[in-house]
This record gives structure tokens, C-alpha cells and sequence, in this order.
């Protein structure tokens, strides 16, 4: 049943579904160990210790053809679904990209900066049921958008065929190269090449815990994307709220994952009672293992004062999806500080959002949010910054730029602001 739970009850739980995470840090080293000495052979080697699967390096490259072919093989209605998810993403993506930004000082210096894209990306794909194709796209669109050169796909290898509409996503994003390798060690494979499978520069995909522990493992050596953790929800609603429109999202949020996290924030008893009910009557229905023991173990409700004291706790909570079922809300979003993304109004489901309004539903978890971003095409590029000094410029700035040389003991950055000037290094500079 979804409890009602007090709020220090409420965070405990928290804190708990946090400590999970942490037991996997030694196996997944073995894993690195065998694929940075062993290359192609490691990851045969790991890939049937682990997946039960006899790999070889004819079968670890996913024939392109099927993916080219795979809308032979999902619906019509379902393909139109995608191509209209893959257009509206492409099109928030390109609408949110970021600009260069240059601008003159009063010396006519320029200054400002430019965004480049990342060379390479690799994606990995889970396997499993939660190989979605929404994911396909939300993780790869806003690379495309960013303009990265080579995106190549990781998921472990299946002994049935490829979920078709995982390939279709693949093809929409014009991926070619995919391959059959998962877990810790495909992330190590992308991190740093093996004979078969490129190196690239940035990792990105949601993973089980040994995915996100590998990606932790090698952040620094490539960028990566943030540590998906299991998917939360947080509603916010008020009496305005219908409780079975409510009890469906905190359900949607459940299915998920048995470690995926409900919470409904109210300050109306009879709404939470409805809600718990409904919930009741809807998992009876769904028959849902991971539904029942993620509600059961990490969600509940919690009653609060208004809707004030909601936004309060949810900002430490810092949850991935934010909704706010109440009246006016936009009047409350200023209020909101940590939140990867938030639905405002009684429309605005998280699953619209999960799958065809446009921003990536690739979010922080774990309470990340209040440090950092949902996946975006800023991801992808990297800044450089601009500097085009003026000879007015220089001479208005440069005797500063040495005094400061001279105060960090660095003659050769003050001789080279006043050889510009005409003077030369004595070599007995005073320090
Ligand atoms: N709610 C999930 C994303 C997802 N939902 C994929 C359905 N498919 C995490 O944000
Ligand atoms: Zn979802």
C-alpha cells in the first residue's frame, strides 16, 4: 500500500534508496582491468561470464541492414509516433542550441565564445524491457543537433531479435554502427577502444548500477552524461487535482523501476486518501511486480500546509520530474530551485513529457538536480572562448596584465606584454 509518511520518514527513505548504489565499485575494476588488457578477447571473455552469450567479433557488429529495414517490422501508427517524437525533439533541440556570443569592449577588443561540437559519442542502449526507443532519441537528438561527427550504439547482446522499434529510433537518428556489447565493460570498450569498437569522447545512455558505476570509472577519461539512478516523480497537488490523474502519474513513475520513487505532496487529506485508493484499485488491475514494491518501499505521501511548504520540501528532495497539479501554476515556478524538469498544470503528464514534447527526459536523479541539468545539446558542443586584442586595446591593458606578472613571479608573461611595447627583458627584472 502507499504509505503516508511523515516527513522525517519521508527522507529516510531517501537516504536508504541512496546507500543502494555503492557495493559494485569492485567488480566493475575487475571488469575495467580485463578489457584495457585483453581488448576484443576481454569483452567475448566478459560477455559470457556475464550475458551467457558466445560472442565473436563477426557477430559483436549489429548488421546495419536491419536497422535500415526495421520499420518493416513495427506498426504503422507506431512509426508515425516516432517520426513525430524524432521531429519535435530535433525541433526544441535546435530552438534551445546555443548561440556564439561576441562582443567589443570600449577598446574595439573581441571578445567572446564559440561553441564547437564533440567529435565522437557513443550511446548505450540497455537491454532488456527497458531498451526504449524514446530513450534512443532523447539521447541521441540533441547530439545530432549539437552536430557531432560519429555516434555509435552499445546494447548487450540479446539471444532474440532486436526490438524493432529501438532499431526504427536508431535509423531516425541515422546510427549505423551498433554494437552488441553491454554492461560495464561496453563502457569501458567506448572509453578506451578496443580492436573493434572506436574509442569516442563522450558516453552517454542510462545503465544498470555496473553501467553507472563503469561511467563513473571513466569520467575524466571521456565525458559522460549524468549518473542515471532510478526515475522519481514528485506531485504536487491541490484540491483542484483529479486524485485518479494523479494516482496514474505517481503509477506511471512506479512502473518504472522497483527502486523508482512516487511522491505526492498535498495539503488536502481526502485527495491523498483517493490517491491511495485509486492506487490500490489501479495496481490491482496493472499487475505490476516493480510498481507494487517501488510504491510500497520508496514512495508515499506526505501532508503538507500549503503549497509553499510542498515546493520547500521538494526543493530538498530535488527530484528528477516536478508536477505541480495545482491552480495557477506558473505562479509557483520561481519558487521551484532544484527540479530536472517540471510540469506545470493538470495536462502537462510526465509521460507527454517522457515521450514527444521536445526537452530530453534524460534528467538528473538522485537528487542531482540541484547541481546539474537534464541532457541537452550544450552537452554535446564545448565552449571555446575568443580574444582578439586591438593595439589600443593592448596598450590600454597590457602594463596591467604585467603587473600582475610581476606579482606571480612570471618575467617571461611580462616580457611578452612589453616587447610589444618596445621593451626588452633585461633579464634582471625585479620580481
Ligand atoms: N520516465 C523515464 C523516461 C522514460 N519513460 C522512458 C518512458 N520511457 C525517466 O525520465
Ligand atoms: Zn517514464
Amino acid at each position: 500500500m502507499f504509505p503516508v509518511l511523515t516527513e522525517s520518514e519521508l527522507f529516510s527513505r531517501l537516504k536508504k534508496r541512496a546507500q543502494n548504489f555503492e557495493k559494485v565499485r569492485d567488480a566493475v575494476k575487475k571488469i575495467k582491468e580485463m578489457v584495457l588488457s585483453s581488448g576484443d578477447d576481454g569483452l567475448i571473455k566478459l560477455t559470457y561470464e556475464l550475458d551467457g552469450v558466445n560472442l565473436n567479433m563477426s557477430t559483436i557488429k549489429f548488421p546495419p541492414r536491419e536497422i535500415e529495414e526495421s520499420e518493416k517490422f513495427i506498426s504503422p501508427s507506431l512509426k508515425k509516433a516516432l517520426d513525430l517524437a524524432f521531429e519535435r525533439i530535433f525541433d526544441f533541440h535546435e530552438k534551445m542550441k546555443p548561440q556564439n556570443k561576441l562582443f567589443f569592449d570600449s577598446y574595439g577588443n573581441l571578445m567572446g565564445k564559440i561553441y564547437k561540437p564533440i567529435d565522437s559519442v557513443g550511446v548505450y542502449i540497455p537491454g532488456g524491457s527497458a531498451a526504449y526507443p524514446s530513450s534512443v532519441l532523447m539521447n541521441i537528438v540533441p547530439a545530432l543537433v549539437a552536430g557531432v561527427n560519429k555516434i555509435i550504439a552499445v546494447t548487450p547482446p540479446k539471444t532474440e531479435p532486436m526490438n524493432p522499434a529501438v532499431l526504427y529510433a536508431l535509423k531516425l537518428c541515422n546510427v549505423k554502427e551498433l554494437y552488441t556489447v553491454g554492461g560495464a565493460q561496453a563502457i569501458f570498450a567506448l572509453a578506451y577502444g578496443t580492436e573493434t569498437i572506436p574509442r569516442v569522447d563522450k558516453i552517454v545512455g542510462p545503465g544498470n548500477v555496473y553501467v553507472s558505476e563503469a561511467k563513473r570509472e571513466v569520467s575524466g577519461v571521456v565525458g559522460i552524461d549524468s549518473f542515471a539512478g532510478p526515475s522519481e516523480v514528485v506531485v504536487i497537488a491541490d484540491s483542484s487535482a483529479n486524485p485518479r490523474w494523479v494516482a496514474a502519474d505517481l503509477l506511471a513513475q512506479a512502473e518504472h523501476d522497483e527502486n523508482a520513487t512516487s511522491i505526492l505532496l498535498s495539503c488536502d487529506d481526502s485527495l491523498i486518501e483517493e490517491v491511495r485508493v485509486t492506487l490500490q484499485s489501479f495496481l490491482a488491475t496493472l499487475e505490476s511486480e516493480k510498481a507494487k514494491l517501488s510504491l510500497f518501499n520508496w514512495g508515499g505521501a506526505l501532508k503538507v500546509k500549503d503549497i509553499y511548504e510542498a515546493i520547500e520540501i521538494s526543493n530538498r528532495i530535488a527530484p528528477e520530474h516536478l508536477e505541480l497539479m495545482v491552480k495557477s501554476p506558473m505562479t509557483y515556478v520561481e519558487y521551484i530551485k532544484n527540479a530536472g524538469a517540471v510540469f506545470l498544470g493538470l495536462f502537462s503528464a510526465e509521460a507527454l513529457g517522457d515521450y514527444i514534447m521536445g526537452p530530453s527526459h534524460v534528467l538528473p536523479t538522485s537528487g542531482t538536480s540541484r547541481f546539474s541539468s537534464g541532457l541537452s545539446t550544450e552537452d554535446f558542443m564545448k565552449e571555446m572562448s575568443l580574444i582578439s586584442a586591438t593595439s589600443t586595446g593592448f596598450l590600454a591593458l597590457s602594463h596591467h596584465a604585467g603587473e600582475i606578472a610581476k606579482a606571480e613571479g612570471l618575467p617571461a608573461h611580462r616580457l611578452s606584454l612589453q616587447i610589444r611595447n618596445g621593451r626588452e627583458f633585461t633579464g634582471c627584472e625585479p620580481r
